[in-house]
């Protein structure tokens, strides 16, 4: 009989490339979404067919991971064989301002699952999104599973707690549980206010004189980032192994944020030279048109300046290493902006 999944989170980067890639594996795929005043389900509009009109192996629900009642009769209801905690306020800046929200969807939520997971008759393996974001102000380069967490966000902090509530229940209920650790991982599909896809989609738009101008915070973090596409198979790697354990997920390479707007004007074509310092440094292009100026408003209160990490034991245990590296990945995005502007999205 076909594997049956269970994804919180599934109309977001991840759940979008997971669903993907487990039905291509045979797995009977469901999903809970949350009910918006506007279609949240564009990332999965592709796959997704009303089951009245024709049916397929991709199921919707609504849920919210902070609604006990329905996380328990989902899980209930479904009984699946592996369960894909995706579902997160993900963004580190909001988490500062909407830290109760935060805690309660990021770290209850996580407890929520397990708590249900924990009292299922039913044997069901647990993956928990966990976060880069965790290590934050590092104490070693590059950071591995066994590097001390020091968390600088509300959002972090609520993913350590996700991050040991895990553990602890793996330890004290022999639930199969894994906490993927996972550097930033990017896409075509990233949502708008994420640092990559706002500079791919600004810049593009810059490019084809449908924007003047890029508003961006600190120039000067650096961040391991991978593909979406290469870090969903970790995901399922980790919950087909004998044992549960917890893996480090990440390309081993870092960049600046000044870097990334670099690389991408270079691919398409705009020369930026830098003027001034701090908050007063600003991009021009071969025009001397101003088309990039930093703004205090996207600055955070504490910041992650530096993330690096190191892969080697989901390469020796799982036998997992990115395919893309920087340059695929940001043209993989600008492909996708470009093909989305001619169609005057
Ligand atoms: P997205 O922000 O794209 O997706 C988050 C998903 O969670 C969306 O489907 C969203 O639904 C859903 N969600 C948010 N709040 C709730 C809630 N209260 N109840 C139910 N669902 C909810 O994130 P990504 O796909 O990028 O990331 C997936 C997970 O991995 C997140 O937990 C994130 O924190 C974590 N992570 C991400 C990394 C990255 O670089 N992308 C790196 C490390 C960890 P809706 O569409 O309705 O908003
Ligand atoms: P991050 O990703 O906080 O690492 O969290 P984000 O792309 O938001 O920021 C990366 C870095 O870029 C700097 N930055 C800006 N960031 C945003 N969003 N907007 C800007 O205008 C801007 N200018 C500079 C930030 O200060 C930061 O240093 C992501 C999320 O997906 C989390 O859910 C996930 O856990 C971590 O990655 C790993």
């Amino acid at each position: 009989m076909a594997k049956k999944a269970l994804i919180f989170g599934v109309t977001g980067q991840d759940g979008s490339y997971l669903s993907k890639f487990l039905l291509k594996k045979g797995y009977v795929v469901h999903g809970i979404k949350r009910r918006g005043s506007t279609l949240n389900t564009e990332r999965i509009d592709d796959i997704y067919t009303d089951p009245l009109i024709k049916k397929n192996n991709f199921f919707l629900h609504y849920g919210d991971i902070t609604d006990s009642l329905s996380v328990n009769n989902i899980i209930k209801k479904i009984q699946p064989d592996e369960i894909y905690n995706l579902a997160a306020q993900s963004h580190v800046a909001v988490s500062f301002e909407i830290p109760e929200y935060t805690s309660n969807a990021d770290a209850l939520g996580t407890l929520r699952i397990l708590e249900a997971i924990s009292k299922s008759r039913k044997k069901i393996k647990f993956y928990q999104a966990g976060s880069s974001e965790m290590f934050g102000k590092v104490q070693e380069t590059p950071q591995n599973e066994n590097t001390p967490f020091y968390p600088r966000s509300p959002y972090g902090a609520a993913k350590l707690y996700s991050h040991w509530i895990t553990v602890n229940y793996r330890e004290s209920y022999k639930i199969f549980a894994c906490n993927g650790i996972l550097f930033n991982h990017e896409s075509p599909l990233r949502g708008e206010t994420f640092v990559t896809k706002k500079v791919v989609r600004a810049l593009c738009k810059i490019k084809f004189k449908k924007q003047k101008k890029l508003f961006i915070g600190n120039l000067y973090s650096k961040r391991d980032w991978g593909h979406a596409e290469d870090y969903v198979i970790a995901m399922w790697k980790m919950l087909q192994q004998k044992n549960p354990s917890d893996f480090v997920i990440c390309t081993g390479k870092q960049y600046t944020i000044k870097q990334f707007i670099n690389f991408t004007a270079k691919k398409l074509g705009i020369k930026i030279v830098w003027k001034g310092r701090g908050i007063n440094e600003k991009g021009f292009d071969q025009n001397n048109n101003c088309v990039i100026e930093c703004k205090s408003k996207y600055f955070r209160p504490a910041e992650v300046d530096s993330l690096k990490g190191d892969y080697s034991k989901a390469k020796k245990i799982l036998n997992w290493r990115p395919k893309h590296n920087i340059h695929s990945l940001i043209d993989d995005m600008i492909k996708y902006e470009i093909k989305n502007l001619n169609n005057d999205r």
